[in-house]
């Protein structure tokens, strides 16, 4: 086995102890490596975070705040933790940070838990149209327990439909108003959600996960002046740990901290909070901007490429990391593009567009998203020959062509390697 650690010697430990595991992870590295990651929502994040990841932080209980613990012996933690609530007010010009939630859901319950009692009502985006679980699906707690109203995309621009949130928020009253989702390729209009909001007398949450590293590296407007409250997940374009993180106005900062502890969650994964907190430094940095701003050059290159060959991009393009592509006017449904990408070694996931014929497991569309390419160095002209490679494998008939355009997905990468060998 070829135990090439790019986190830390302890992995030859691990190679020792558990070779079945350690073959595994480096399994893992090498489809890492070997693909290219179009998903959206993932990204390669530094070694610096992987070990923090990897630390003895992840031994410690520390529930409760710092300088406020159920455990003793937090006097370490609690410093990770004023570092990382401090790096993220001041990246973010948030008066109040909680760094705890395990994950963008446990971020999202736990402001549900903050602001409503079960069943009050939440108006949010409809999931089939670029929404979220957590935002009032049927599935999910939040449309279990709570009155869920849904706003969609106008049938013509395929943007948010303002006047339909608007609308929807005076007849139903909402409690929380949610603007975001995970299939949005357009910039929010945030002061809209802010002046309805406003008029209808609801809190304002703004789910960023997927658009927050675009505010942190200050490619894109802020929703943070505008939201009571906005929640995000630490591993999309921001590039940090899997996790979750929440920041808000003062006012509500009693409120949130109750809810992610102890209503919603024990103690805190104190190794992902440095993590968070490591990452927070990283986009605090010059490069992280260039960063941001490379990712939506990426995004829309790789856009028009596409749009070229005929996949449709929903709203005609893009302002941020992702796009939709409606795959109709080329006759393939969403999962067979899937397929066929994923043989020609482009991960990419099928997608519902909005109006959507088909049922969400077979679905009209894919997503796709630059923030890994663009960790891995690639501009514009890389992402040009990936958006013709990913229309070649979409129009594909044979395997044979699949096979072939992997070969050029092999040398490509083998140019902008992921993780580089040292
Ligand atoms: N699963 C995430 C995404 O892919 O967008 C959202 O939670």
């Amino acid at each position: 086995m070829n135990a090439t650690p790019f986190w830390g010697p302890d992995f030859d430990q691990l190679a020792q102890l558990d070779p079945q595991m350690a073959d595994l992870l480096l399994r893992e590295l090498g489809r890492l490596r070997s693909g290219l990651q179009l998903i959206a929502s993932e990204n390669f994040t530094s070694p610096a975070v992987l070990a923090a990841l990897g630390s003895t932080l992840s031994n410690k209980y520390a529930e409760g705040y710092p300088g406020k613990r159920y455990y003793g012996g937090c006097e370490v933690v609690d410093e990770v933790e004023r570092l990382g609530i401090e790096r993220a007010k001041a990246l973010f010009g948030a008066d109040h940070a909680n760094l705890q939630p395990h994950s963008g859901a446990s971020a999202n319950i736990a402001v549900y838990g903050a602001f409503l009692q079960p069943g009050d009502t939440v108006l949010a985006m409809a999931l089939p149209h670029g929404g979220h679980l957590t935002h009032g699906a049927k599935v999910s707690f939040s449309g279990k327990w709570f009155n869920a109203v849904h706003y969609g995309v106008n049938r013509e621009t395929e943007d948010i439909d303002y006047d339909q949130m608007r609308d929807l928020a005076r007849e139903h009253k909402p409690k929380m108003i949610i603007a975001g989702g995970s299939a949005i390729p357009r910039l929010i209009d945030f002061a809209a959600f802010r002046a309805v909001a406003d008029e209808v007398g609801a809190i304002l949450m703004v789910d960023a996960a997927h658009f927050i590293g675009l505010v942190a590296g200050k490619a894109i407007p802020s929703p943070v002046p505008y939201a009571d409250v906005v929640t995000f997940t630490t591993h999309k374009v921001l590039r940090g740990p899997r996790g979750g993180m929440i920041v808000c106005k003062a006012e509500h900062a009693a409120a949130i901290d109750k809810a992610v502890f102890p209503m919603m969650q024990g103690g805190p994964l104190m190794h992902g909070v440095a993590a968070k907190a490591v990452n927070l430094a990283e986009c605090a940095t010059p490069e992280y901007q260039a960063y941001a701003r490379q990712v939506i050059a990426n995004s829309q290159a790789l856009t028009s490429t596409l749009a070229s060959h005929g996949l449709r991009p929903t709203t005609g393009g893009t302002d941020t990391h992702l796009a939709l592509l409606d795959l109709q006017g080329v006759g393939v449904t969403g999962i067979d593009a899937e397929q066929r990408c994923g043989e020609a070694g482009i991960v990419l996931n099928k997608n519902a567009i909005p109006f959507d014929p088909a049922p969400p497991s077979i679905a009209s569309g894919i997503r796709v998203g630059t923030p890994s390419v663009t960790t891995q160095g690639m501009g514009v002209p890389e992402v040009q020959h990936i958006g013709d490679l990913i229309a070649r494998a979409v129009l594909s008939t044979s395997s044979e062509e699949r096979v072939a355009i992997r070969h050029e997905v092999d040398a490509l990468v083998a140019r902008f390697p992921a993780y580089p060998r040292g």
